[in-house]
């Protein structure tokens, strides 16, 4: 196929790709965008697994950069569903007629910077050959899905499912003995609602999760006119928050809280649902002793909940802080191992030793399954870029550049990747905060970018190699300040073998983060070098 030229590839059409796409559609760029799927959406057009639900609040996951339609969009629930926030992706695209500029069912493959042309070669599963000045990878934190390489798997004569890459037409488990490995925020989700209709469940449980209620309910009109009333503001304020999401949160230190505070302080976060029993105190995720109390009291919560004392211990997480795995939010998960047709092994006590034609086998024990339920994550943040062959300055790939860990400035852009931009890409607050806050922020500071370099004449911008170097050790010690690092997450790649242990995201709040960002362009974009356009150079002289 002969080359063709575009200013901009998009890849990928989830909430970060629609956004941009209708920013530069609207300012006269040239658009070639690709996506995998056969339909928008991205993370909520391939996790349809039952019971699958944001757990930020509708009212602020949602765009704010259109007044109408966030007027328009009335959500039926607190925390909506998957196929909700699946039909409002579809409305947005809909809306700003976005579907006619995306390449579906197509699977960029690779992308090459050209130094001479200083351009992108982008390549395609269809065998398209584009030429674009900016490349733009909106490919998501968590796209790209894993099946640990048990032995044996091969052999397993039932069905298999994986929850980030679930069947459109839904599946039946009525009358079938199942098992689900994984115990993470799909799996916590999935495990209620799939035992509900299955005849028998085993749940495989590596490392216990904290999880907490979600307190989901019907929208009242009341609640969405407060928000719609005064998107404004709350938008604003909500940006400067240091989770992109307006919470309560106690500006107060937990160290000098007495016991019955701190116990009042929970349980209203726990009455409350979704994630604010975690802001109860400034300090939760930096000060180990404040954290130990909010971890004890959810074990409590379980230890309450469920009947069999032996199966709430193995339920009740252990030997990591509270909030540094990404907290789960749940809707009826500890009850579920109430249920006579669940049944809980700990894969630390018995390990899994194989897949076998009929189930698995663990050190003491052989099950027979109709299906297997994957819930074991995916290799986050990295992986789905790595599955490009992506290649910048003098032929480096990004795989190679960035083996020993992700190198980013701001998590946009990383060196000698010239006019490549990441939307959410590790070295960002992303999987930290509420998506949607920080998408529309990366996608305006890329779209103001561009238009600086339009407006400028320049040709090429990328990040100066000491500023990267700055700013990934930065993200570090930011990083390291906190609890996280004590957890083994998939913030630290700790769930994929042989991936490098480095806390991938930036802890540094939200609202703090794009002060710096804005900073940065005050600056005159301090840290990033830009190359004039030839032409134009010539012309001068
Ligand atoms: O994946 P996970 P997920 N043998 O990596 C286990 C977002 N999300 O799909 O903890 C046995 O969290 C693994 O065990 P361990 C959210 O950001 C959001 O659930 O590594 N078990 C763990 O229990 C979330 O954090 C929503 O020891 C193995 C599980 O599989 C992210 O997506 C909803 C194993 C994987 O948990 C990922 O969540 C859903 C092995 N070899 C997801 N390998 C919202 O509500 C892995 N496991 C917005």
């Amino acid at each position: 196929m002969s080359l063709q030229k575009c200013d901009v590839v998009i890849v990928g059409a989830g909430f970060a790709g629609l956004y941009l796409l209708h920013r530069l559609r609207g300012l006269g760029y040239s658009i070639r965008m690709f996506e995998a799927g056969d339909d928008v959406g991205g993370t909520w057009y391939w996790n349809r697994y039952p019971g699958a639900r944001c757990d930020v609040e509708s009212m602020q996951y949602s765009y704010s950069f259109s007044e109408e339609l966030q007027q328009e969009w009335d959500w039926s629930e607190r925390f909506s569903a998957q196929p909700e926030i699946l039909e409002y992706a579809g409305h947005v695209a809909d809306r700003f007629d976005l579907r006619r500029s995306i390449e579906f069912e197509t699977t960029v493959t690779a992308a090459h910077f050209d130094e001479g042309a200083r351009r992108w070669n982008i390549e395609t599963d269809k065998g398209a050959r584009i030429s674009a000045q900016y490349c733009v990878m909106a490919t998501g934190c968590i796209s790209s899905t894993q099946i640990p390489d048990f032995p044996g798997l091969s052999d397993y004569q039932g069905k298999t499912y994986h929850t980030g890459n679930w069947p459109h037409a839904g599946v039946d488990f009525t009358g079938k003995r199942i098992a689900v490995i994984g115990t993470g925020s799909s799996g916590i989700q999935a495990i209620p609602v799939m035992a509900e209709q299955a005849a028998h469940m085993t749940v495989f449980q590596r490392t216990p999760n904290y999880s907490l209620p979600a307190r989901n309910g019907p929208m009242t009109p009341e609640y969405a006119r407060s928000w719609k009333d005064n998107y404004a503001a709350l938008r604003e304020e909500q940006r400067h928050t240091p989770k992109g999401a307006i919470r309560e949160f106690n500006d107060v230190s937990g160290l000098t809280a007495s016991e019955d505070e701190r116990r009042a302080a929970y349980e209203k976060g726990w009455a409350r649902g979704g994630a604010s029993l975690l802001g109860s105190y400034r300090d939760m995720l930096l000060d180990g002793s404040v954290n130990e109390t909010a971890a004890e009291f959810v074990r409590d919560k379980i230890r309450v909940i469920v009947h069999d004392g032996a199966v709430a211990e193995r339920l009740a997480a252990k030997g990591y802080p509270i909030g540094t795995k990404r907290i789960c939010i749940d809707s009826g998960y500890f009850e579920t191992f109430n249920r006579d047709n669940v049944e809980l092994v700990d894969i630390n006590e018995t390990p899994i030793e194989r897949i076998t034609e009929q189930g698995l086998r663990t050190s003491d024990n052989a099950f027979e399954f109709d299906a297997i339920v994957f819930a074991t994550g995916f290799d986050a943040m990295t992986g789905t870029l790595f599955k490009i062959d992506i290649q910048g300055r003098a032929g480096a790939t990004l795989r190679g550049k960035w083996d020993a860990g992700p190198r980013t400035y701001l998590g946009l852009m990383t060196a000698a990747f010239p006019n490549l931009f990441m939307i959410t890409g590790p070295g960002s607050p992303s999987v930290l905060t509420n998506m949607m806050v920080s998408i529309e922020q990366h996608v305006d500071w890329i779209t103001e970018s561009l238009l600086h370099m339009r407006a400028q004449g320049l040709e090429t911008m990328e990040p100066t190699l000491e500023a990267e170097d700055e700013w990934v050790e930065h993200v570090n010690v930011v990083a390291h300040r906190t609890l996280f690092p004590l957890a083994a997450s998939w913030y630290m790649g700790a769930n994929i073998p042989g991936k490098p242990r480095i806390f991938m995201p930036y802890v540094g709040d939200a609202g703090t983060y794009r002060k710096i960002c804005d900073e940065v362009v005050a600056d005159g974009y301090k840290g990033f070098s830009f190359q004039p356009n030839a032409a134009r150079v010539a012309a001068a002289e």
